[in-house]
C-alpha cells in the first residue's frame, strides 16, 4: 500500500538562530531578496540566519513568507492536490487547485494581430530647449526637461515566439507619459509605408502573415501571397526598396533609426501650425548584418535582438537616440512634387534639414515581460496639446484602429488603468473624468456625480479652453466638403521615390537590394507574380531589374507595365544610405576570442583593452565552457563554449591559438564554420602569428580587415579595421 507523501515546503522555515553553532540552511537568494522587500515595506528588521559557514543571513519571517490565493487566503500545501483517499480522485472541492489552474489557462492574452515580437525598455526623454516658437507642447517647453518614456520595438509580421532577424520593418514606438498626458508616437525604422489608405491595412497584413491554409511560413515575407498583394499595389514600390534594404535587417535595436512616417503638426500657442516629419537616430548609428548572417543568428540565437537590448541595458551601456523633426509650412508643402499627406513619400533631408528637439535614452529593463512588454498599447490618438494630426488617409484610419485593438487584446475599456498605459507624468494616473464602469474598472471614484454639467458637484472636472487639446482647423476640411472615396491625384507617382532610394544607395547597398528582390522572388512559386514585379523594377532602375533578372536567370522575362504617373530622376539623396553616413566606431559592438589551451595572455589582454576602450564588449570562446589555459600557465574562464557561439553573434573576431591550439582546432568543424563565417559575414578578424595557419587553411583570403595582432601595433590596427563595420571588398572578392 503506498504511502501519502505530504509537502513540507510550507511548514515554518528554520527559526532564529543566533548562535555560530546553528546548522541552518541558508536562504535562497529569493528568499533573502524577498526579506529586503519586506523590510523596505515594512521597517521591521527581519530575524537573522547564521549559515553552514557561519555568515549570516537575513530571512523573511514566516508570515510575510506564506502563500495565498488570490484572495489572500493561507495555502497549506503547493504540491498535492486534494483527493477522495490517498489514489483517489482529485475533488472539485479544491478551490486552492482550481484558481492555479484557472489563472495558468488564461495567462495568454490575444498577441497583437502585427508586431507581435517586441523587446522594449524604460527610459527618459530630454528636451534641449524651449521649442514654444514651434509647439506649445509642455514637454519641448524648456531646455533639460526630461519626461519619462517607455519604447516598445518590434517585427511586424511574425508571431510573439518568432525569431528576431527576419527580413522586416522594425516598429519602433515610444511613449512619453507627459505632464499633460501621454503622446504615443509609434512608427517603424524606414520613414515610409507599403499603402497610402487605411482601407488596404487588413489587405497588405493577410497578404504578409503565413498563408491562411497552410501556416506558413512565419515572419517572413518571401512568398507568393506577399509579393501578389504588392505587385498589384504600385504604391508598395518606395516601401520595398528600403524593406529588400539592409534595414530589413538591423544589427541591433539600439541602431535602428526611426521614424514618425506621416506627416504631422506642430502648433504653438497662438494656434500657427507647422507640418513635421518625426525622425529618432541612434547615437550608435544604423547599422545592419548581412543576410547570411541574419539566417544564421536566428537558428544561433532566437533572442539576438531582445538580448542584446538587455544586456546593453542591464550593464549601463544606455542606448540613446536624438529625436528631430524635418519642420516645414504649408507653403513650403504645396511647392514639394508629391503630396505631404501620402505615407508613402519622404522629403529628402537635403530639401528640409533635420532640426534636433532632444535626447531620449533607455535606462532601464521592464521588471515584468507580461505585465510592461506586453500590457502595453499605443495609441497614434494619444495626441497632447501642441501636437497634431494630418489628413493623410493611412494616419487617420490608425486613430481609430489601435484603440480598438486595445479593447479585445487587453479585455475592455479600462486598458489605461494598467500600470505601463496610465498617464503617469500628468496629475491624473487614470485620466479625470465622468467615464466610469466596465470590466476590470480599478478606480474607485467617490461621490454621486458622474456627468456634466452638474452643480452638485461644482469642483468636479470640467473642460479647459486654455489648457485643453485643440484640433487645428484645417483648410481641406470645410462645412459642404463632398463625400468621397477617392485617391486623390497628387498620389499618384509611385516610383520617382522609389528610384531615388535605389540610386541614392552606395554600390553594396544596391547589391544588397538586388539580392533581396531575387531572394524573395525566388521563393515566390507563382511564375506570373514574379514577371509582373520585375515589371515594376524596370521602371524603377535598369541596373536594378537586370540584376534581379540576372539572379533569378529569368532575363528578359519582365511584364509591360505602363506606370500611372511616369517616374521623374530626383536628386539623389545620400543621407538615405546608412553605409554612406556611418562613422567609424565600434562602439556598442561585441569582440568574439577564440582562444584554445596555450594561447598568449598578453594578446587577449590587449585585444580586450583595446576594444573595452573604444566603447565596445569583448567575450572570451574556448572548446568547452571552463575555460583554457594559457602558455604561462593562467587559467582564463571563457564566457561561451565553442559549439555555442558561432562567430555571427559578434561584430569582429579574434583567433589567439598558439601552433598546437591552431593544428588541433583546424580540426574541428565549429572552428572552421567560426572563422569561415566571420570571413565571409565581412567582419574584421584578428589573428595571432601562429593562427594565420588556419585562416589560410580554411582558403580564405587575407585582406586588409585580417590583421596579425602579434605586436602591438597590430591590435591598433586591427581595431582600426573593425571600426570600418563590414569589410566590402571582401564581399566582391
Ligand atoms: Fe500599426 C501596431 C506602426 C499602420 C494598426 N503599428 C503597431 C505597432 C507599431 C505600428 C510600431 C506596435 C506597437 C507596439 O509595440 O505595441 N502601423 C505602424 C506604422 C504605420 C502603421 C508606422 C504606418 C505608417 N497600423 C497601421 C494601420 C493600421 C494599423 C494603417 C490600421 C488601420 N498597428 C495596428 C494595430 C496594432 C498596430 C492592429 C497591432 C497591435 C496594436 O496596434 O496595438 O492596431
Amino acid at each position: 500500500m503506498p504511502t501519502s507523501t505530504k509537502s513540507t515546503s510550507t511548514k515554518p522555515a528554520p527559526k532564529t538562530a543566533k548562535s555560530s553553532s546553528s546548522k541552518a540552511a541558508p536562504p535562497n537568494p529569493s528568499t533573502a531578496k524577498a526579506a529586503e522587500d519586506a523590510k523596505a515595506a515594512s521597517g521591521t528588521p527581519p530575524e537573522t540566519l547564521i549559515g553552514e559557514g557561519g555568515e549570516t543571513h537575513e530571512v523573511t519571517t514566516v508570515a510575510e513568507q506564506t502563500m495565498t490565493t488570490n484572495h489572500g487566503i493561507p495555502i497549506s500545501d503547493n504540491q498535492n492536490s486534494l483527493k477522495a483517499g490517498v489514489r483517489g480522485p482529485t475533488l472539485l472541492e479544491d478551490f486552492i487547485l482550481r484558481e492555479k489552474i484557472t489563472h495558468f489557462d488564461h495567462e495568454r492574452i490575444p498577441e497583437r494581430i502585427v508586431h507581435a515580437r517586441g523587446s522594449a525598455a524604460h527610459g527618459v526623454f530630454e528636451s534641449y530647449r524651449d521649442f514654444s516658437d514651434l509647439t506649445r507642447a509642455s514637454f519641448l517647453s524648456q531646455a533639460g526637461k526630461q519626461t519619462e518614456v517607455f519604447v516598445r520595438f518590434s517585427t511586424v509580421a511574425g508571431g510573439a515566439g518568432s525569431v528576431d532577424l527576419p527580413r522586416d520593418v522594425r516598429g519602433f514606438a515610444v511613449k512619453m507619459y507627459t505632464d499633460e498626458g501621454n503622446f504615443d508616437l509609434v512608427g517603424n525604422n524606414i520613414p515610409v509605408f507599403f499603402i497610402q489608405d487605411a482601407m488596404k491595412f487588413p489587405d497588405l497584413v493577410h497578404a504578409v502573415k503565413m498563408e491562411p491554409d497552410r501556416g506558413f511560413p512565419q515572419a517572413a515575407s518571401a512568398h507568393d501571397t506577399f509579393w501578389d498583394f504588392v505587385s498589384l499595389m504600385p504604391e508598395s514600390m518606395h516601401m520595398l526598396q528600403w524593406a529588400m534594404s539592409d534595414r530589413g535587417i538591423p544589427r541591433s535595436l539600439r541602431m535602428i533609426e526611426g521614424f514618425g512616417v506621416h506627416t504631422f503638426r506642430l502648433v504653438n500657442a497662438e494656434g500657427i501650425s507647422t507640418f513635421v516629419k518625426f525622425h529618432w537616430r541612434p547615437v550608435l548609428g544604423a547599422h545592419a548584418v548581412v543576410w547570411n548572417e541574419a539566417v544564421k543568428i536566428n537558428g544561433a540565437d532566437n533572442d539576438f535582438h531582445r538580448r542584446d537590448l538587455w544586456d546593453a541595458i542591464d550593464k549601463g551601456d544606455f542606448p540613446a537616440w536624438e529625436l528631430s523633426v524635418q519642420a516645414f509650412d504649408e507653403e513650403m508643402a504645396a511647392s514639394l512634387d508629391f503630396d505631404v499627406l501620402d505615407a508613402t513619400k519622404i522629403i529628402p533631408e537635403e530639401i528640409v534639414p533635420l532640426l534636433p528637439l532632444g535626447k531620449m535614452t533607455l535606462n532601464r529593463n521592464p521588471d515584468n515581460f507580461f505585465a510592461e512588454t506586453e500590457q502595453v498599447a499605443f495609441l497614434p490618438s494619444n495626441l497632447v496639446p501642441g501636437v497634431d494630426v494630418t489628413n493623410d488617409p493611412l494616419l487617420q484610419g490608425r486613430l481609430f484602429s489601435y484603440q480598438d485593438t486595445q479593447l479585445i487584446r487587453l479585455g475592455g475599456p479600462n486598458f489605461h488603468q494598467i500600470p505601463v498605459n496610465s498617464a503617469k507624468g500628468c496629475p491624473f494616473l487614470h485620466g479625470h473624468n465622468h467615464q466610469r464602469d466596465g470590466k476590470m474598472q480599478m478606480a474607485v471614484p467617490k461621490g454621486r456625480v458622474a456627468y456634466e454639467p452638474s452643480t452638485l458637484d461644482p469642483t468636479g472636472p470640467r473642460a479647459n479652453v486654455d489648457k485643453g487639446f485643440e484640433t487645428h482647423p484645417d483648410s481641406n476640411s470645410t462645412d459642404d466638403a463632398v463625400r468621397l472615396r477617392i485617391r486623390p491625384e497628387s498620389f499618384a507617382d509611385h516610383y520617382s521615390q522609389a528610384r531615388l532610394f535605389f540610386r541614392s544607395m552606395s554600390e553594396p547597398e544596391q547589391r544588397h537590394i538586388i539580392a533581396a528582390f531575387a531572394f524573395e522572388l525566388g521563393k515566390v512559386e507563382t511564375i506570373a507574380i514574379r514577371t509582373r514585379m520585375l515589371g515594376h523594377l524596370a521602371i524603377i532602375d535598369d541596373a536594378l531589374v537586370d540584376g534581379v533578372e540576372e539572379a533569378l536567370g529569368m532575363q528578359g522575362q519582365r511584364d509591360a507595365i505602363t506606370p500611372a504617373v511616369p517616374p521623374r530622376d530626383l536628386a539623389l539623396s545620400p543621407t538615405l544610405s546608412m553605409i554612406k553616413k556611418a562613422k567609424p566606431s565600434i562602439a556598442g559592438r561585441k569582440l568574439g576570442v577564440l582562444i584554445a589551451d596555450g594561447f598568449d595572455d598578453a594578446i587577449v589582454d590587449a585585444l580586450v583593452a583595446a576594444v573595452v576602450a573604444e566603447g565596445a564588449a569583448a567575450e572570451i570562446i574556448a572548446p568547452n565552457v571552463a575555460g583554457a589555459t594559457s602558455a604561462a600557465g593562467k587559467h582564463r574562464p571563457a564566457h561561451h563554449a565553442l559549439a555555442g557561439a558561432p562567430s555571427v553573434l559578434f561584430d569582429m573576431v579574434a583567433l589567439v591559438l598558439s601552433a598546437d591550439g591552431t593544428a588541433k582546432l583546424a580540426k574541428n568543424p565549429d572552428a572552421n564554420d567560426f572563422v569561415r563565417d566571420a570571413h565571409r559575414h565581412l567582419k574584421a578578424i584578428a589573428h595571432s602569428p601562429e593562427a594565420l595557419a588556419m585562416i589560410k587553411k580554411a582558403g580564405l583570403d587575407v585582406d586588409d580587415a585580417v590583421v596579425d595582432v602579434g605586436a602591438a601595433a597590430g591590435v591598433a590596427g586591427f581595431v582600426n579595421a573593425a571600426k570600418l563595420g563590414k569589410h566590402w571588398p571582401r564581399e566582391v572578392a
